[in-house]
């Protein structure tokens, strides 16, 4: 393990903590009180979190419309995440975007965007920027494994391995594309790692469920892309826990198969390796625990009593 103690806590607490805030929004979400709808990632936090450990302050970000508390990573508080999602004009985007914008650019998050694909192009043009200035910044692109069969995907990678830019594709590979298992619409089982020979990129592929193993990952391709050597493809195997949607009912996958996957469960296996280890104690865990509910249930209040969008600012940051 080349992870350090002071890093697997760090990694722990955010894990937790985005892990919570996906429990929340699902909770509040049943509770009526979330305009539009919420895709949980539940279960899949390991896939954004812990790549984004490698990080270095003013590094850029782009995210998908899931695991969308993964941006607490990059310094959105929980206040300014859950107005947004009231749609507030207090959250990140003033309350326009609501959940699948819960972005600032002054966090270095590039975008959300609800076409998906045509994000990866803003990404690939943040990695356009940083080698302009040789700024040594690098730029983490998500995207789940659905979206990687888009054509803009596969136009902007080309252009980011022919340009030698900075950044690390992150595929989030849960299985779905809304109901479609995969195996049924791609051509080939690992849609990021198997077509990285084709952009000429490096790629690593890691099991979801342990966080360790994709942090190093991240961390080998991470150094590899702050060489100047060009982009990467980091893909990481998970598994959809809930619906395309809440209130998707999944009758087209078999409830056991998901019960089976659920087991598989990244928060487990770090606090497993934290224990065994003596690197922290099941006390401190739950203090941490008892701590975060508390700061989402103040930051839900927060949301819940900040102003709507002043009706005459209807028509700013409208483009
Ligand atoms: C360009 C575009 N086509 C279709 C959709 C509808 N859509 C929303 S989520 C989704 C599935 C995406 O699957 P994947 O990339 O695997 O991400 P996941 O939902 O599994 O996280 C689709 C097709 C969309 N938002 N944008
Ligand atoms: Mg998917």
């Amino acid at each position: 393990m080349s992870i350090s103690n002071e890093k697997a806590i760090d990694m722990y607490k955010e894990l937790l903590a985005v892990r919570m805030a996906e429990e929340k929004l699902v909770e509040i979400y049943a509770l009526g009180k979330v305009p539009g709808h919420i895709h949980s990632g539940v279960g899949e936090e390991a896939a954004y979190v812990a790549p984004l450990m490698t990080k270095n302050d003013g590094d850029y970000a782009k995210f998908t419309h899931r695991v969308i508390a993964a941006t607490h990573v990059m310094g959105i508080t929980f206040n300014e995440m859950f107005a947004e999602i009231l749609g507030k004009d207090t959250g990140t985007s003033h309350g326009r975007g609501g959940v699948n914008h819960v972005a600032h650019l002054k966090n270095g998050i590039v975008g959300v965007a609800g076409s998906l694909g045509v994000d990866t192009e803003v990404a690939v043009g943040a990695g356009v920027s940083c080698k302009y200035l040789e700024n040594g910044k690098i730029v983490y692109c998500f995207n789940g494994d659905g979206t990687h069969s888009r054509g803009n995907v596969h136009e902007a990678m080309n252009l980011a391995s022919m340009w030698k830019l900075p950044v690390l594709f992150v595929c989030d590979d849960n299985q779905f594309a809304i109901s479609a298992n995969h195996a049924n619409t791609i051509c080939t089982p690992n849609p990021a790692y198997d077509r990285a020979p084709g952009y000429a990129m490096p790629a690593r592929l890691v099991e979801g469920d342990d966080p360790i193993a994709v942090y190093e990952a991240a961390k080998e391709l991470t150094d590899y892309i702050r060489e100047g050597k060009g982009p990467a493809v980091l893909e990481v195997k998970t598994y959809r826990w809930r619906g395309h949607f809440e209130g998707d009912q999944c009758a087209y996958r078999d409830a056991s198969v998901t019960e089976e996957m659920r087991k598989r469960d990244c928060i487990a296996t770090l606090e497993k390796y934290l224990l065994d280890n003596g690197i922290m104690s099941a006390e401190d865990m739950e203090l941490l625990k008892n701590e975060l509910a508390v700061e989402l249930d103040q930051a839900v209040e927060y949301a819940e009593t900040s102003p709507e969008p002043a009706l005459d600012s209807v028509y700013r940051n409208v483009y």
